[in-house]
């Protein structure tokens, strides 16, 4: 099934961070179709004062079920060294792998909800998202390109790199 995935990290290395958790995704079971360029962000949402993001959004295909993708994702950021046990949301992280949407379906679980909230309200989102596939539309049938065009200007984000890099490994399935 068809997902894309949403990346961003603000301590460290940023670029290196995000490119460690896409090299990190077929060993997880999920193959890496296409990666947007980079984007530095200001932060939003609850905690203002912490250094600019790097975010970025990938187009993945996997076999794996939604619960299963968002262990997959969890995964990751703990072997990327991402202290899960730290309890401060949205606190400053080297990487950070959110399931954005997955497959034509929409999820709701306690610990999972697709699409996720930030893919049709947050510009750091939908910027690298429409990059992808500007024709994308949520499981209800709304088009991001809308949402973003809806939405005032007032989150930064700003084109910082190019794409980050396939995985070396990864299968192409198109
Ligand atoms: N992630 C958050 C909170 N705020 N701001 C930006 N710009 N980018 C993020 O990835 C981000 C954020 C929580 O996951
Ligand atoms: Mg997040
Ligand atoms: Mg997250």
């Amino acid at each position: 099934m068809r997902g894309y995935l949403g990346l961003g990290s603000n301590v460290g290395d940023r670029r290196a961070n995000l490119q460690a958790a896409i090299d990190a995704l077929p060993g997880h079971g999920v193959i890496v179709l296409a990666c947007s360029s980079t984007y530095d962000t200001d932060p939003v949402g609850e905690i203002l004062d912490q250094p600019s993001f790097l975010n970025a959004c990938a187009r993945v295909e996997t076999a794996l079920a939604p619960e299963e993708l968002l262990d997959a994702c969890k995964a990751i950021e703990r072997e990327l060294g991402r202290d899960l046990e730290s309890g401060v949301r949205h606190a400053p992280r080297p990487i950070d792998v959110d399931l954005l949407l997955l497959g034509d379906e929409p999820y709701a679980s306690e610990r999972l909800t697709l699409p996720h909230a930030q893919a049709t309200n947050r510009r750091f989102v939908l910027i690298p998202l429409l990059e992808l596939d500007f024709d994308l539309r949520t499981p209800d049938g709304t088009r991001l390109s809308d949402c973003l065009a809806a939405m005032p200007l007032d989150e930064g984000v700003r084109r910082e790199g190019p794409p980050l890099r396939l995985p070396a490994s990864a299968e192409r399935s198109e």
